[in-house]
């Protein structure tokens, strides 16, 4: 896998972010564009493009990544709550390193755009 992205530096500490969870596997913090009153991003410490590339390997991982996305929503309060993972440019993807969103904090239309 080459390349790096944004999210290398924020991991490295070289980028400040607003952290709200921090663990071995993951890192949590406030996206910088929020598109709800709540809107935070899980991503994982070694880096993933996105699901296309998950293995079965990976499978620790993304139930940890999901098990502290919805940790991070009770922590601020959210009992309901939308996680989103983009997969592609065409899906809204622009950081090519997997992440969780984490919205809430308003009513979600459903279908989203
Ligand atoms: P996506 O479009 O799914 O790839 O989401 C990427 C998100 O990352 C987007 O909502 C904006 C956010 N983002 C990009 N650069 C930064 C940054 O430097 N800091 C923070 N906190 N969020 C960022």
């Amino acid at each position: 896998m080459t390349g790096t992205t944004i999210f290398d530096s924020i991991l490295k500490g070289e980028i400040p972010c607003d952290e709200v969870y921090s663990d071995e596997h993951c890192l949590a913090f406030r996206d910088i564009q929020p598109q709800a009153p709540v809107h935070i991003l899980v991503i994982p410490r070694t880096r993933l493009i996105n699901l296309n590339y998950a293995e079965l390997e990976d499978k620790e991982l993304l139930g940890h990544l999901l098990i502290i996305a919805a940790r991070v929503a009770k922590q601020e309060s959210l009992e309901n709550w939308r996680a989103v993972i983009n997969n592609g440019d065409k899906a809204g993807q622009t950081v090519f390193h997997l992440h969780i969103h984490v919205i809430g904090g308003r009513n979600l239309a459903w279908p989203p755009g």
